[in-house]
């Protein structure tokens, strides 16, 4: 670990506590999700859960956040309500869209979670339209938008950035680069990997961190965030990640003849999960790892008990009368 690692331990409890509680809530997701109660195709962040956090903790509550189809990690990092988000998986009306919207699409405007979205690419924009939003409020409050490497090749990315940096937007662009669009390896889809040399074109400070290591992440959105708050307009962060599982569901795909297990090898001794913990004394871990298995085991029974959406729910939230 790095020089940024806090002094200060409750930050360091914290943010295991949130590492914490992402990585056992989706792997309790990939255990359940053979059982068919989970009524939607599942995209797991196991493995990259520091970016989503490191970036969060370094965020106001009244920051508001987009992420993807891939968003177990963001909506929990933020704060999203974990009871609703565990209901909206299993399509109960309880769920945080009720029920209606699934994994793909977890939304708490509570904790500043924007509604997200399946069509890769397009929360982008999204969130730069809530900055521009968040601009005309005039209260110093930033939007940050989470998106995989693939986003990075859809139009609507490179209309984002220039409208973004043109009117100084407070928004933070957040690039989970898993080297992977589905099966697709950047070596095939990207003709440099100068992603931030791309992005600086707009007139927007990039950088990339080479690894996940979550205190580097937390520093760097801390130093960037201030930079958006006092209206320079956008930053940009490329951050290096690994997706352990299989691009949708649970397993593992190493198999797949894609992508070897040797490349997981690295990511896996240098888990974020693992040594963050390590930071902890005994006690204090045990005390956090005690407190996040009671907060799923009461999510699932939480959404195990909620009842089905009501038949009429389905005319509730769309444009037709
Ligand atoms: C506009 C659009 N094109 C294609 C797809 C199919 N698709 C779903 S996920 C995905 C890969 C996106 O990769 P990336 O942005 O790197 O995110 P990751 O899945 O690696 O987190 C694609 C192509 C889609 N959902 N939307
Ligand atoms: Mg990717």
């Amino acid at each position: 670990m790095s020089g940024n690692v806090p002094a200060d331990p409750a930050i360091i409890a914290r943010v295991y506590r949130s590492l914490r509680l992402i990585r056992r809530t989706e792997e309790e997701v990939a255990r359940l999700y053979p059982s068919d109660k989970i009524k939607s195709p599942v995209h797991l962040s196991i493995g990259q859960e520091s970016v989503a956090v490191g970036v969060c903790d370094a965020l106001n509550d009244d920051d508001i956040v987009s992420a993807t189809y891939r968003g177990h990690a963001g909506y929990l990092a933020k704060g999203g309500d974990l009871n609703q988000m565990m209901a909206e998986l299993y399509g109960k009306g309880t769920g945080g869209a009720g029920g209606k919207a699934g994994s793909m699409h977890l939304v708490d405007m509570s904790a500043g979670v924007m509604g997200m979205s399946a069509v890769v690419g397009t929360t982008v924009p999204i969130a730069a339209g809530y900055a521009f939003a968040l601009k005309t409020e005039g209260k110093g409050r930033i939007a940050v938008s989470f998106f995989g490497d693939g986003a990075t090749e859809e139009g609507v990315f490179a209309e984002t950035l220039n409208f973004a940096s043109l009117h100084k937007l407070p928004v933070l662009f957040v690039c989970e680069n898993n080297g992977y669009a589905i099966h697709s390896p950047i070596s095939s889809r990207w003709a440099t990997d100068r992603l931030c040399e791309r992005v600086e074109t707009y007139g927007i400070p990039a950088k990339k961190l080479e690894n996940d290591e979550v205190f580097a992440l937390r520093a760097a959105t801390e130093e960037a965030a201030a930079v958006i708050r006092n209206g320079d307009g956008p930053q940009f962060l490329e951050c290096m990640t690994y997706r352990w599982r299989e691009h949708v569901g649970p397993g593992e795909d190493y198999d797949d003849g894609y992508r070897s297990r040797a490349e997981l090898e690295p990511w896996l001794a240098a888990d974020q999960v693992a040594k963050t913990g390590d930071m902890l004394d005994d006690d204090a871990r045990q005390t956090i790892d005690d407190e996040v298995e009671s907060l799923i085991a009461a999510a699932i029974d939480f959404a195990e008990q909620s009842p089905w959406p009501e038949p009429e729910e389905l005319f509730s939230h769309v444009f037709a009368e």
